[in-house]
């Protein structure tokens, strides 16, 4: 069942805080902004769009051709790949929950002025015919001067499942060449653009070309540094045991439609993940939770 525009603001909108809009007809935003930040979410996908903590610059990057249409994913913000992570077989890519329309369960200011938005979705039929299980997910998204996003997964069936997931946090940066990511030195990663080899990574991650690259077992937080500007973004994690990082750089930039010429050089995705052999496993009754909380610093 849809959530209309109108029962959204009568039952969910936080004076002074939240109240929601439509991005196009028929694709409701949260549209959040306190003393402590901005930030947006989209109902399609539970798809947090931005986020800027007061006195800073987005930290939350979005092209400027991305296609806000129902059933499509949003390139940037914070896609939700769920329950598989990059192809499968004749499935959409990443999962089917970036494209849902997701529910608002709540929303409220917690006692130090953070907004609180909890988006549910459960298992349906057309969820059963890509994916034969029973499902509840929440994402719960803190914003305040730092933002938290908590992906909870329940296995509300009486089988077993296994799941692999990521926040695909795209992060806004001033120029890739000089954009670090420390916090992976000494770990293990699958190389994509290598035939998926499997290198170890020396220093912080430098960007030089096409990256794709799943570090595998690490609960470490990463870092992301801005040369230009100087300024820092740190994601502490929970719950993931691999950490994701991309740039398709100039060459597959062009094959991406929902992508600008040139877009590459100011993002980079730093993934919240279980991916690879990284996939987590929920018995029946049994609960997930997969969170990132971003800070710059
Ligand atoms: O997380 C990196 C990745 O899996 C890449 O391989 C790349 O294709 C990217 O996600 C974007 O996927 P999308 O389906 O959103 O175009």
């Amino acid at each position: 069942m849809t959530q209309t525009l109108n029962t959204l603001n009568t039952n969910f909108a936080v004076p002074n805080a939240l109240r929601f809009t439509e991005a196009v007809p028929g694709l409701p935003v949260a549209e959040i902004s306190t003393p402590l930040a901005t930030a947006s979410v989209a109902l399609h996908g539970a798809h947090v769009l931005s986020w800027q903590p007061a006195g800073q610059a987005p930290v939350i990057w979005v092209s400027k051709a991305a296609i806000f249409e129902l059933g499509k994913p949003v390139r940037g913000g914070v896609p939700l790949c769920w329950p598989w992570f990059g192809p499968l077989a004749d499935k959409p890519m990443h999962g089917f929950v970036r494209t849902m329309v997701w529910q608002v369960r709540g929303a409220e200011l917690d006692a130090s002025g953070q907004l609180v938005l909890r988006l549910g979705i459960s298992d349906d039929a057309s969820t059963r015919a890509l994916w034969d299980f029973a499902f509840d997910l929440e994402l719960v998204v803190t914003v305040g001067s730092t933002l938290t996003i908590a992906l909870t997964t329940r296995n509300t069936g009486a089988a077993p499942f296994s799941i692999n997931q990521a926040l695909h946090t795209y992060f806004a940066t001033s120029d890739i060449h000089q954009t670090t990511v420390q916090g992976l030195a000494g770990g293990s990663y699958i190389n994509k653009v290598q035939n998926f080899a499997v290198c170890q990574q020396e220093g912080d991650v430098v960007f030089t070309g096409e990256t794709d690259r799943i570090y595998t077992d690490t609960t470490a937080d990463s870092v992301i540094v801005d040369g230009v500007t100087g300024r820092t973004i740190r994601i502490a994690k929970q719950g993931s045991a691999s950490t994701v990082v991309w740039n398709p750089w100039s060459e597959k930039e062009k094959n991406i439609v929902d992508m600008a010429a040139g877009e590459h050089r100011q993002m980079l995705c730093v993934e919240t993940c279980n991916a690879g052999p990284d996939s987590i496993s929920i018995p029946a009754g049994g609960v997930h939770t997969l969170a990132a909380t971003i800070s710059v610093e």
